[in-house]
C-alpha cells in the first residue's frame, strides 16, 4: 500500500455531487466572512447591537460551513478547505448592511436548492437527507432577514429611528439565542 496519503476512499458520493457540496463549503465560507466584514463596520459606526447579531451570525455560518465539511469527509469524499478573497467592507448605512444580508441569504437558498435538484437528479438520497437541514435553515434565515428589513421600515429611520432599530435587533438576537438555549435543553 502507498505511503501517499489517501484522501479519497471507494465511495457511492457522485464526483459532482462532491465538487457541489465543495462548491457549498466555499459558499458557507464565503458567508461566514461576509457577516464578520458587516459586524465590524457596524461596531466601528455604533451599531452596536447589530455588530452582536452579526458577530454570533458569522460564527453559526462558520459552523454550517464545518458540518459539510465532515459530510463530504465521512461519505468518502474530500473536502477542500476554501480560499476566500475579494470581501467588502464597506456599506453605505445600517439599512445597506441588512439589505446585503437578505441578498446573500437568497444567493444561498438558491445554491442549496440546485445542490438539492442535482442530488434528485443522481438519486443520491443520503446527501439530500444531509441537506435538507440547510433547506430548513435557508427558510428560516431568509425568513429572518426579511424581518428584519421590515422593522426598518415600520419604525422609521429619522431622529432615534436608527438606534431605536439597532435596540430591536439586539432583542431578536437575544430571542433567538433563548429560544436555541431552550432547544438544546429539551
Ligand atoms: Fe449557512 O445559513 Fe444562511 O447562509
Amino acid at each position: 500500500m502507498s505511503k501517499a496519503l489517501k484522501v479519497k476512499s471507494k465511495t457511492a458520493l457522485d464526483e459532482e455531487v462532491e465538487a457541489k457540496l465543495n462548491q457549498q463549503v466555499k459558499m458557507e465560507g464565503i458567508s461566514s466572512f461576509y457577516y464578520l466584514t458587516m459586524a465590524s463596520w457596524c461596531e466601528k459606526n455604533g451599531y452596536l447591537k447589530s455588530a452582536e447579531f452579526l458577530y454570533h451570525h458569522a460564527e453559526e455560518e462558520k459552523l454550517h460551513m464545518m458540518k459539510l465539511i465532515r459530510y463530504i469527509n465521512e461519505v468518502g469524499g474530500y473536502a477542500l478547505a476554501p480560499e476566500i478573497k475579494n470581501l467588502k467592507y464597506k456599506y453605505d448605512s445600517l439599512r445597506d448592511v441588512f439589505e446585503h444580508v437578505l441578498e446573500h441569504e437568497v444567493a444561498v437558498t438558491n445554491a442549496i436548492n440546485g445542490l438539492f435538484d442535482y442530488c434528485f437528479e443522481k438519486k443520491d438520497f443520503i446527501t439530500m437527507q444531509f441537506m435538507q437541514w440547510y433547506v430548513n435553515e435557508q427558510r428560516e434565515e431568509e425568513s429572518l432577514a426579511r424581518r428584519i428589513l421590515e422593522i426598518f421600515d415600520i419604525i422609521g429611520e429619522a431622529g432615534q429611528g436608527l438606534w431605536l432599530i439597532d435596540q430591536e435587533i439586539g432583542n431578536i438576537h437575544q430571542a433567538l439565542l433563548a429560544a436555541a438555549a431552550q432547544e438544546a435543553g429539551a
